[in-house]
This record gives structure tokens, C-alpha cells and sequence, in this order.
């Protein structure tokens, strides 16, 4: 082994080689300046390995891979031969699925449940993917006798995609699978907190038969190799998962460079609704799940939790037992639903808004503390009583922190729903299909769950309303994200005019 694989071990996996270089060309490589970053474990806070740091320089030998493979072998590859690389891909993660699994719960902390999960939507995401690279179709035009009309839907080109850590398989496979099904090379960034899960699925992309250059995974940070990405002139698209923030500054810098295509998939703040009439156990569950599946860092969890009146007592006295029920600790332990946040400054991030939810005086229902002595554990955190002003209610906390209020009305609960910037996700609790379906359609929101919570699918696309991004990730929608249209005009003949 050279040294850009390290021996690592996991209490699921035993040992393994976890690479630790840049993916590029189908090979790992070292960094050009030979920097490297160090990776550390959330549940520990000890140091995991290093792994290589991609700057300016090794984006630009990425783009220009992808670039070279753009141009050559990748743009005759016929789209069943995509379909067959992806859908081998997808086997291929299969086979190597514990220990996708265990590199996940290492590196960013979530309970092997979650990871498990996961890889199991890396796989089914990777499959269907491939299923459409051979389905991509234009039409025929009709206009006129004298002339012959149709479209193309050609790929856009190099895409760069920058992904976030509290998914790093899964987004991964959210980008790349239409990327690549739909004939584009890719150049994507991991977060700098969370690189290991996907070098090692890298290893599977050269076995899987893809050319060199087709898929290249980098790490590095944001400030640097993101922004590379997101300013370079050879970049087509840049596509992105993370704080709406940074989504800003991406669009900034497409605008100012090529004009490359952009799509975002930002943050969330997604009101959770449960009238009168729901089944409570059931709601209590979803609202548990909403809030609290992956520690809470998740853009569509349910965060705002309204509640109507004539059950709220009852309701947040139920779902307090329930959250308490969650089994908070060791990532690997199989009866672990929370492991750590992601990192000190995510830990710290939600810290703060925990202070300050008791400062603006709402009411700490449980939770509300560090879990433990080591590591970056949350206690899953209730507060009762949150007013729609106050900090709690209105900004992604992204952790494991639900905020509950009262409402009376169907008409006001619609008003306090979509007072928010954001416009991911929403869900509703009611037993009424007329309730259900009046307020699915007046919520802003790219996806409105009923009796339901945080589900997820690949064949179903998912985005944002508002600031909550723009475009839509998955099923057939998310191939319009990589694709032009060309429109071909044949003269029949006949005499011009
Ligand atoms: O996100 P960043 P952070 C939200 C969530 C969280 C907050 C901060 O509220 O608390 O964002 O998390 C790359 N140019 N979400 O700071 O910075 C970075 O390297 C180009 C919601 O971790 O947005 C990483 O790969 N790229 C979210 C990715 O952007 C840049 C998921 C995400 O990091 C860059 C994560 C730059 N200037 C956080 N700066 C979701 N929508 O699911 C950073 N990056």
C-alpha cells in the first residue's frame, strides 16, 4: 500500500485500508503542494487520520480531467453503456456495503441505523440513475412540411458539486447519479469534516469500468477548493447542498465568472402541523423522527412543531416521554438512534441556540445539556411555549432541538407556516383529507408530508421553495439539472422562403 491508505479500524468493520489522497483520473494523488488536513471523530474528538487538501491547483488538474475525459472516450459512450456503469456502481456499493456503513458512523458520527439507511438510498439512488441513462429523450417538432424539427438533451458539461457532511454518501449519490446518467464528468468536493466514506466508495468508481477523469473526488475546504470550484472558467454547473449562506456566495461567484448553471439545495426550517383530529400516537412518532432523525441535521426536519390547542398538553407531554426514549451515545452500538453532531463547532452552534431559546423564555420541556462527558453529544431538546419571534423559531438549528407552539385556527396555522424564509419541507397531522389537502397546497414548501415525516425517496424530486434553494434534486426532475436542450432545425428543401 503506498501512503495514501492509512489502516484504520471500526468496531463494525475490523480493519481496513481507508484511502486518504485525491481521487482524480482514477487514481489517488497527493495534494500539489502536499497538504493535508486532519480528520477527526465526533464521538471521540481524537484524531481519525489525514487526509489529503485540495487548493486551487489540484481543482484545476481535477476540471481538467474531467474536462479531457468530457471531450474524449466519455462523449462516444453509448447511454446503456452509463446505465450499466452506474447500475455496477450500485452492485458494487451493495457488496461493499458494511463497510460503507462503518466509515460513515467513524467519520460523521450517525448511528449506524442512519448509516445503514443510507447506503441503502446510496444504492438505490446509484440503481435508478442508471435505470434513466438509456430513457433521456427529445422530441420531434412539428411545425411545418418544409422542414424537420427536433430537440436534444445533450449533457452541460463538467459539473463541480460541492456536498455537505451530514450526508457525505448519500449526497454524493444524489449528485452524481444524474450527473453521470445524463453523459456529464464530475468534479465533486466532499465537507471537509466528513472525506473518508467517500474515498473509499471512490475506490469502487475505476472497478465499476468508468473511464479516467469521468468521476473525480476531492477534499478540501469551502474557502478554497469550494470556491475554486464554484469561480473556475472551465466549470459548466455547479451544484451545491448546504448553508444558504454559502449557496449566496456560489451563485455570486458563478455570476461573476462564466455564468456557469447553478443549483442549490440550501437550509430549512420546516413547520410540522398536528390539528385535533390526529392520531396522536402516530403524529408523535413522525414528530419524533422529523425532528430528530440524524441528531437534527437534516435541511427538511421538522423544526417548528405546531400544535392545536385542544391537544397540545397532551401532546407535549407525550412526545417529552418519547424524546427521552431515544437512545442517545456510541454510534456503533446497534440500539444507538443519536450519536454525536458532526463537530465542535456544530456542537457549539447549537449550544448557542439552546441558550438563547432559554434566554428569550420558552420553556425547557427536557433536554437542554451536553449528553455525557466526551464527544459531541446533544440531549434531544423540547421547548414549549416558543413564540414565532423568537430565535429558536425562526433560524436551522440544525441539531437535536424541536420548538413547539400553540394555534387555534386552520387559517393561522397556515400564516405561521409560511412566515419563514425558507421553504424546504412541511408536514401535516390530520385525519380530515379535506384539512389535509387545503393545507399541503397553501404551504410554500417543495415537499408537504401527511401523517408522515422526513421521507425520503429517489423517485420523488425534492427542493426548496424561497431561499430554500433552487432546482430539484431526484427523480426524473433532478435530469433537468443536467441537460440542454438543442433544438435542431432541418430544411427539406424546397426554396428559401
Ligand atoms: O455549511 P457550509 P456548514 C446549514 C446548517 C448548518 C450550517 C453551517 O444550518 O448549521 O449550514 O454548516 C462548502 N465556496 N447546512 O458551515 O459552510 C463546504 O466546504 C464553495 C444545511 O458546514 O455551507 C462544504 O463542502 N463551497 C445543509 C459545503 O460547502 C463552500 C447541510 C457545506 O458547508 C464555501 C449543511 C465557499 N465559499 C449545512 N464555503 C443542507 N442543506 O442540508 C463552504 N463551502
Amino acid at each position: 500500500m503506498s501512503n495514501l491508505f492509512v489502516e484504520l479500524k471500526t468496531p463494525l468493520s475490523g480493519t481496513y485500508q481507508q484511502p486518504t489522497g485525491l481521487f482524480i483520473n482514477n487514481e489517488f494523488v497527493e495534494s500539489v503542494d502536499k497538504k493535508t488536513f486532519e480528520v477527526i471523530n465526533p464521538t471521540t474528538e481524537e484524531v481519525i487520520c489525514s487526509v489529503s487538501e485540495a487548493t486551487e491547483k489540484d481543482v484545476d488538474i481535477a476540471v481538467a480531467a474531467a474536462r479531457k475525459a468530457y471531450k474524449g472516450e466519455w462523449r462516444t459512450t453509448t447511454p446503456q453503456q452509463r446505465s450499466i456503469y452506474l447500475i455496477e456502481l450500485s452492485r458494487l456499493a451493495e457488496e461493499n456495503k458494511e463497510l460503507l456503513i462503518a466509515v460513515e458512523s467513524l467519520d460523521n458520527g450517525k448511528s449506524i441505523s442512519m448509516a445503514r439507511g443510507d447506503v441503502d438510498a446510496v444504492i438505490g439512488c446509484l440503481r435508478y440513475y442508471g435505470g434513466w441513462a438509456d430513457k433521456v429523450e427529445g422530441k420531434t417538432i412539428d411545425i411545418d412540411p418544409e422542414t424537420f424539427h427536433y430537440t436534444r438533451q445533450e449533457p452541460v458539461g463538467v459539473c463541480g458539486q460541492i456536498i455537505p457532511w451530514n450526508f457525505p454518501l448519500l449526497m454524493l449519490a444524489w449528485k452524481i447519479g444524474p450527473a453521470l446518467a445524463t453523459g456529464n464528468t464530475v468534479v465533486l468536493k466532499t465537507a471537509e469534516q466528513t472525506p473518508l466514506s467517500a474515498l473509499v466508495f471512490a475506490t469502487l468508481v475505476k472497478k465499476a469500468g468508468f473511464p479516467p477523469g469521468v468521476l473525480n473526488i476531492i477534499s478540501g475546504f469551502g474557502k478554497v477548493a469550494g470556491a475554486a470550484i464554484s469561480s473556475h472558467m472551465d466549470v459548466d454547473k455547479v451544484a451545491f447542498t448546504g448553508s444558504t449562506i454559502v449557496g449566496r456566495t456560489i451563485m455570486k461567484a458563478a455570476a461573476s465568472s462564466n455564468l456557469k448553471k447553478v443549483t442549490l439545495e440550501l437550509g430549512g426550517k420546516s413547520p410540522n402541523i398536528v390539528f385535533n383530529d390526529a392520531d396522536i400516537e402516530q403524529a408523535i412518532s413522525w414528530v419524533n423522527w422529523g425532528i430528530y432523525y440524524n441528531h437534527g441535521q437534516c435541511c427538511c426536519a421538522g423544526s417548528r412543531i405546531y400544535v392545536q390547542e385542544g391537544i397540545y398538553d397532551k401532546f407535549v407531554e407525550a412526545f417529552k416521554k418519547r424524546a427521552q426514549e431515544n437512545k442517545v451515545g456510541d454510534p456503533f452500538h446497534p440500539e444507538t438512534f443519536q450519536g454525536p453532531q458532526v463537530s465542535k463547532l456544530q456542537y457549539d452552534r447549537i449550544m448557542g441556540y439552546i441558550e438563547e431559546g432559554k434566554k428569550e423564555g420558552a420553556t425547557v420541556e427536557t433536554g437542554g445539556e451536553r449528553h455525557g462527558e466526551k464527544g459531541y453529544f446533544i440531549q434531544p431538546t423540547i421547548f414549549s411555549n416558543v413564540t414565532q419571534d423568537m430565535k429558536i423559531m425562526k433560524e436551522e438549528i440544525f441539531g437535536p432541538v424541536a420548538a413547539i407552539a400553540k394555534f387555534k385556527t386552520e387559517e393561522e396555522v397556515i400564516e405561521l407556516g409560511n412566515d419563514s424564509n425558507y421553504g424546504l419541507a412541511a408536514a401535516v397531522h390530520t385525519k380530515d383529507l379535506n384539512t389535509a389537502i387545503r393545507v399541503s397546497n397553501a404551504l410554500h414548501a417543495g415537499t408537504v408530508w401527511v401523517n408522515c415525516s422526513v421521507l425520503l425517496s429517489h423517485q420523488l424530486p425534492f427542493g426548496g421553495y424561497k431561499e430554500s434553494g433552487i432546482g430539484r434534486e431526484l427523480g426524473e426532475a433532478a435530469l433537468a439539472n443536467y441537460t440542454q436542450t438543442k433544438s435542431v432545425a432541418i430544411r427539406l428543401g424546397g426554396a428559401m422562403f
